[in-house]
């Protein structure tokens, strides 16, 4: 069989990094699309590089999108860029929406035009169940979103329903509950978890400013769930599921499995900060990923306190070896 292509939109960010080694791994030949800066963002691709071709494009552009496509002709698409961080969305609403909403029809639309037989996954989210109308959440639990974020993820999800079913498109749609790693940006939770406790223990920080401690969420590893993705765009009929691992855990016991793991007492070192509350918050995801298991055969690998730890670890040696080479 002749080598596929996959196009990859934020190839730069977390899960465009690990879903491109799992394709690299698997003979496709990946391509990244990638927005201009000027300054180089290759931290999470750095290692790829030589492996992946990279080529620019900006889901606010909409002839940027069919020149790429034109160009790479892949046969799957998976859209992963997006303003991706829930409080900015509340800063920024319209370029929230701009980008993680109608970026996603610009792509479909340029999908329509150029390559309509490529396969397109959408990165949806658990944060359009928001405040949430069922425990726990599957792909028939009625979405609620809580933040600018929330919604733009349920505009772009609907709009993949749609190109699927207007123009027959083999578009699904990934409800991905949140997943972290070593490489998650350093505003999220966990990450900021992780490095604010490897930073205390090395005597670089003596406290970590939190907000809401009682929200509780399903932690996944993303390396298990770019799996998914790839799963959801290898099957005969174009779907939409719930990726999830079915356990919930409150951002309390995720600060305190990571000061532990360090043998540090959190309650010594954290701090809670009203900058850190937002406007409306997400109480309580817990996904059911049931759909997921049965027809895709995929099942989460990863524990919430080996994820934890795994990212601890890999915070306090990063933050050694730039201590130890000052
Ligand atoms: P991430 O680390 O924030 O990466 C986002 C990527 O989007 C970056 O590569 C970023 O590029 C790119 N991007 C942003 N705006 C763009 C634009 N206008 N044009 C082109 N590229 C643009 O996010 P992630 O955690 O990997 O998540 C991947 C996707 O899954 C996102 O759509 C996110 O909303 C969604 N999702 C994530 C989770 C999760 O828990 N991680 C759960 C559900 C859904 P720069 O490097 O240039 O900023
Ligand atoms: O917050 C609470 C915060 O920013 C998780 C994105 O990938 O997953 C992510 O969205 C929880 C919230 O992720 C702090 O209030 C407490 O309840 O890590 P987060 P998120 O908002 O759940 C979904 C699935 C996505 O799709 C998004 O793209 O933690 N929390 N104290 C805090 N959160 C942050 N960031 N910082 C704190 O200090």
């Amino acid at each position: 069989m002749s080598q596929k292509t996959a196009l990859i939109t934020g190839i730069t960010g977390q899960d465009g990094s690990y879903l491109s080694e799992l394709l690299l791994s698997k003979g496709y030949h990946v391509v990244g699309m990638l927005r201009r800066s000027s300054s180089e963002n290759f931290e999470r691709i750095e290692h790829l590089r030589g492996k992946v071709q990279l080529e620019y494009g900006d889901l606010l552009d909409q002839s940027s999108l069919v020149s790429v496509l034109q160009k790479v002709q892949p046969q799957e698409v998976y859209n992963l860029a997006a303003q991706s961080f829930v409080p900015t969305s509340w800063q920024q609403p319209v370029l929230t929406s701009e980008f993680t909403a109608v970026g996603v029809t610009r792509i479909l639309e340029a999908i329509r035009q150029v390559n309509p037989g490529a396969r397109f996954y959408q990165a949806s989210s658990s944060e359009m169940f928001g405040k949430v109308l069922e425990v726990p959440q599957s792909e028939q639990t009625p979405f609620y979103p809580r933040s600018p974020y929330g919604v733009a993820k349920c505009y772009g999800h609907y709009m993949t329903v749609n190109y699927r079913e207007s123009y027959n498109l083999f578009a699904v749609s990934g409800i991905l509950f949140n997943h972290e790693s070593p490489r998650r940006g350093l505003e999220f939770v966990t990450r900021k978890v992780t490095d604010g406790v490897a930073r205390i223990k090395l005597g670089l920080a003596k406290e970590l400013r939190m907000g809401n401690l009682q929200a509780k969420r399903d932690w996944g590893f993303a390396g298990d769930y770019v799996k998914a993705m790839w799963l959801m765009l290898q099957q005969d009929t174009p779907d939409d599921f719930v990726i999830a691992t079915g356990e919930t855990h409150s951002v309390e016991e995720l600060v305190d499995i990571a000061f532990a793991r360090v043998g540090l007492d959190w309650r010594k070192h954290v701090v809670t900060d009203p900058a850190f509350i937002r406007p409306a918050e997400v109480d309580l995801l817990i996904g059911d990923c049931s759909k997921a298991k049965n027809v895709l055969g995929w099942v989460p690998e990863v524990s919430f306190q080996g994820l934890v730890e795994m990212m601890v670890d890999a915070d306090v040696e990063r933050l050694s070896k730039r201590s130890s080479a000052l």
